[in-house]
């Protein structure tokens, strides 16, 4: 049957008479019906990898790469009169993770089902997934993003179970959504609640959170600045591992398993902390089966995996044992009796899973009971290694190892970039589709003017059509910088504004660029994160001075895009030459958009941290610029408490004029003096994250940055090699580094 057969079997009219609405239906739909003549492939052992987030992205069209229709699909429609973008601008993006974490889990799905691996994710199905940020007076706010009404990649699964939650019992209910790779189909196992109510929600994203049996779903990681947020947070991840559980152990025993050798069937990846109950649920069904505790615990031990992915201190979760009683009765006795065992082993305080304050430190939990812990990048397993779970390590050096992250080119390179993508099969052939290290032969045109600029070329072009896609008037031959992450006080996109503020007195002084500068941001905070949100206050009003301004608007725009998600980071990374990476060094535990920014051939500008420090040693000094304080003095500082913001604001006399127009006329003509003020003495009096120590040096690398921009022979030579050496960051290599290492699948 041809595409077009199968096509009209799904939608209600000719292909020209349809609206965009009824082909995004019927497209999906056929997919969906392509997908499932599929046949399944038997596996023996299976990877469940466990995640309260998946950021997954519009799929229609990576569906219809992965089936291999795509140019007929959209042959068929142009055909007819209409286009394929128009079709994907009908679907919703599912908002189903905060940013990294979420967005690593997507990719991670995509590569383990594009090397034909057996995996699975287990999460939650959220009805309005993470807010939707809208701006109104230059302020965030947040409003439900009805995702599920609209997408119909998502399918109802067959499974449903009774858990058992504080004083109830929760109805489950299975959804499913296909991860299509190119010999195999996993799946995505989202669960939700039978009993959901979304008529719950009354104002923005308020709604009661009393009402578990209705509302457990409805968001991801709902506010948890008060009490009852926080219960039902505890909840949630609950409910995730209580379904994840009984899906692990039934698939199990389907095909045959022996529980007592779990193991063998199964391995469970933990995506941070938030899975962590996963380990005494399992432990509990197990000795429900027959099998005794300690057996039971070393069972789980051999089947499940660690990551963890931050070291800020204040991420670290712990749940108070009087919150367990109340929402998992039953497991309080299984975490009290792996306390007591760890207790009487080890009389280091900081080890304990059941602390001082009789709260349970979740990572503390999972290092006991894991096999393998591991890091995103090599600077962070280092820092937890040797520092901050140094008192880990010293227990069991050989459950510690490195998984440095990596992204799916076939998202950020093949659908977002498509130019780059043709263009590097024209110039090295498609090799690298299978072998991402492939790209560095690219290498052997680094002298090649035309092969320079062909990439000039592309880059400009990408950044006509974001204009084209952006709200405002933006000059397509400025530099275009830009920060894109979420919004955090450590990834220091203050430190970015203040350069940005010295940038405009210098051009009101009569001191201009020598290149016009387009600064873009895109970036959520969490809704009760006081000072993040005066952050993007803060950049709203530079949006707003920079625009409206004559002076100004020429030479140095600033612009952030609203509710930055996985469908506008496609348009943005093509498009971006400087990529801004500048948290504070030893904070940023990897970062996954400083990999898709240079493999789209933007230069960074960053500290070494995270990743950064990978990206540097693969491209050189002469094809990255990193300045700032390193991870080893920063964690001195940290340790002396010497840090004194102030001192820096009144000895470094540009600074101080920077901090100063926080609050001055100018500023507080478009913006709330109260915010701003607050921010301002946060940074005075502060400076948590350092950004006034390293101000001068990001100045004069940044300016650097502009000044080198102008030899555009040299630049493309950077893009080249930035682009060459990106191939270590396929989220390809990462999976068979965490296979061969860890999962031993096949
Ligand atoms: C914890 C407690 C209470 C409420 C929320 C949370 C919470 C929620 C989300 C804690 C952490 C997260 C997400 C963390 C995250 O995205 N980490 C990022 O993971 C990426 C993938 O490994 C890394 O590249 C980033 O460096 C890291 O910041």
């Amino acid at each position: 049957m041809t595409v077009a057969e199968r096509l009209k079997k799904h939608c209600p009219k000719p292909i020209y008479d349809c609206t965009y609405r009824e082909l995004y239906a019927g497209i999906s739909q056929m997919v969906n019906e392509m997908i499932a003549e599929r046949k399944p492939e038997p596996c023996q052992k299976k990877l469940y990898y466990v995640s309260a987030e998946f950021l997954i992205g519009k799929l229609l069209v990576s569906n219809l790469l992965s089936l291999g229709i795509y140019d007929q699909v959209e042959r068929l429609l142009t055909e007819n009169g209409k286009s394929l973008n128009e079709v994907e601008g009908a679907e919703e993006e599912p908002s189903l993770g905060n940013g990294g974490l979420g967005r690593l889990a997507a990719c991670f799905m995509d590569s383990v089902a594009a090397l034909n691996l057996c995996g699975d994710g287990i999460g939650l199905c959220y009805r309005f997934g993470l807010f939707k940020q809208v701006f109104e007076e230059n302020r965030q706010t947040e409003q439900p993003n009805p995702w599920m009404d609209t997408s119909s990649f998502l399918e109802k699964g067959r499974r449903s179970y009774e858990i058992p939650c504080g004083d109830t019992v929760l109805h489950s209910r299975e959804y499913t959504i296909s991860v299509v790779g190119e010999k195999r189909v996993n799946a995505l196992h989202l669960f939700d609640l039978e009993t959901v109510d979304e008529t719950l929600v009354e104002e923005g994203i308020l709604y009661d959170k009393a009402q578990i049996e209705k509302n457990l779903t409805l968001f991801l990681y709902p506010d948890d600045s008060d009490e009852a947020g926080k219960l039902l947070r505890l909840y949630q991840q609950y409910f995730m591992v209580a379904n994840g559980a009984r899906l692990i152990l039934d698939e199990c025993r389907e095909r045959g398993g022996n529980l007592r050798r779990l193991y063998d069937y199964a391995v469970i990846q933990i995506n941070d902390t938030h899975p962590v109950l996963m380990i005494p649920e399992l432990i509990y069904l197990l000795v429900k089966e027959g099998i005794g505790i300690r057996e039971a615990t070393e069972i789980v031990k051999k089947t499940c995996a660690y990551t963890n992915h931050t070291i800020l201190a204040e991420a670290l979760e712990c749940w108070p044992l009087a919150m367990m009683r109340k929402v998992v009765p039953h497991l309080v006795p299984m975490i009290q009796v792996l306390d007591e065992w760890t207790k009487k082993k080890y009389s280091n305080p900081k080890v304990a899973i059941i602390d001082a304050d009789n709260r349970v430190q979740m990572a503390n939990l999972a290092i006991h009971n894991t096999f393998s812990i591991n890091g995103v990048a090599f600077l962070h397993t280092e820092i937890l290694k040797h520092s901050e779970l140094n008192h880990f390590y010293q227990i069991y050096p050989e459950r510690f190892n490195n998984k440095t992250n990596g992204i799916t080119f076939r998202r950020w390179l093949t659908q977002c970039n498509p130019d780059l993508d043709a263009f590097l099969c024209r110039t090295i052939g498609d090799r690298f589709r299978k072998d991402p290290s492939a790209l560095e032969d690219l290498l052997a045109h680094a002298k090649d003017k035309k092969v320079l600029e062909e990439l000039l070329i592309i880059k400009q072009a990408n950044k006509r059509r974001l204009c084209e896609y952006l709200p405002w008037e933006l000059n397509e031959n400025s530099i275009f910088d830009i920060q894109i992450k979420r919004l955090h006080e450590y990834k220091r996109q203050q430190l970015n504004l203040l350069y940005l503020i010295d940038r405009y007195l210098s051009i009101k002084a009569g001191k201009l660029p020598s290149m016009p500068i387009t600064a873009i941001f895109g970036a959520k905070a969490a809704p009760a994160y006081t000072i993040a949100k005066d952050i993007i206050h803060l950049i709203l009003c530079m949006q707003e001075l920079t625009e409206n301004d004559s002076e100004v608007s020429p030479y140095l725009r600033v612009a952030m895009v609203e509710n930055y998600n996985v469908t506008s980071a496609s348009r943005l990374i093509p498009a971006c030459e400087v990529s801004q990476q500048i948290s504070l060094a030893s904070k940023e535990a990897s970062g996954t958009g400083n990999m898709k920014l240079m493999l789209n051939g933007a230069i960074t500008l960053g500290t070494e941290d995270g990743a950064n420090v990978e990206i540097h040693r693969l491209v050189g000094d002469d094809n990255i610029y990193i300045f700032g304080a390193r991870a080893e003095t920063v964690l001195k500082r940290y340790g002396e408490k010497s840090y004194v913001a102030r001192e820096y604001y009144e000895t470094v006399p540009e600074l101080k004029r920077a901090v100063d127009f926080i609050t001055g006329d100018k500023l507080c003509s478009v913006g709330n003096r109260q915010c701003l003020k607050r921010l301002q003495n946060e940074l005075i009096e502060k400076d948590w994250f350092m950004t006034f120590p390293d101000f001068a040096a990001y100045k004069e690398t940044r300016n650097a940055v502009y000044s080198d921009y102008q030899d555009r022979m040299e630049w493309a030579k950077k893009m080249l090699v930035n682009i060459a050496m990106a191939g270590y960051f396929s989220s390809d290599r990462t999976i068979m580094e965490y296979n061969t290492q860890l999962w031993k699948l096949k």
